[in-house]
């Protein structure tokens, strides 16, 4: 699948509490990190425009258990936790969009309480790629809002990891994401083109 200027590839939340010794962890995050390193810069190199997202809680979310809510502190703004995966690099021109940064409501998806899809517009972007972390949760509602704003949406499955509360969420994210409209794609893929295409 050949990438060009109308792409725009959304990377979720390649942040070190949804990573192996973080908060919240995925157990593949790392290698995510590390694949999706790689497809952001073929898609930078074929004239695409790269996003990634960052959850961006401040210190007493709604979201946390001391606030009753569901998941152990995570991502608190300007920690440890909160940084990219030392094994992701977002290649030049990349925009960072944050996310969940209201103490009152929780913001799974990108396009929640942000400008994301304006800066998609902005760029020309019709057709989105998205990978990251978690499949069952921020993956998921990216996916479903960008398939709503009419977007051509669609997920790496190679390039996203689950957290897993229950056995078999990631699995139902899938199933659902490609329920809502959007394409499975592997992102090796993608990347295979450039071989293909002899760059
Ligand atoms: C996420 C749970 C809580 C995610 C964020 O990035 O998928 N999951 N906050
Ligand atoms: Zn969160």
């Amino acid at each position: 699948m050949p990438i060009g200027e109308h792409d725009g590839l959304i990377i979720v939340d390649v942040q070190n509490d949804f990573c192996p010794g973080g908060a919240l962890a995925v157990p593949t995050g790392a290698q995510v990190a590390e694949t999706l390193t790689g497809v952001a810069a073929h898609f930078a190199a074929h004239g695409a425009h790269v996003f990634a997202t960052q959850d961006w809680h401040p210190a007493e979310h709604a979201s946390f258990r001391a606030q009753r809510g569901p998941w152990p502190e995570h991502c608190v703004q300007d920690t440890p936790g909160a940084q990219f995966h030392p094994a992701f690099a977002l290649p030049e021109g990349a925009l960072i969009v944050r996310k969940g940064t209201d103490p009152t409501k929780d913001a799974y998806s990108g396009f929640v309480d942000s400008d994301l899809e304006e800066r998609l517009r902005a760029s020309g972007v019709t057709r989105v790629f998205v990978g990251g972390l978690a499949t069952d949760y921020c993956v998921l509602n990216t996916v479903v809002d960008a398939v709503d704003r009419d977007f051509e949406t669609y997920v790496l499955v190679d390039a996203v990891g689950a957290v897993d509360v229950e056995p078999g969420d990631g699995q139902r994210a899938l199933h659902l994401m490609a329920g809502s409209g959007a394409g499975l794609v592997e992102a090796s893929a993608i990347l295979a083109e450039d071989g293909a295409s002899g760059e």
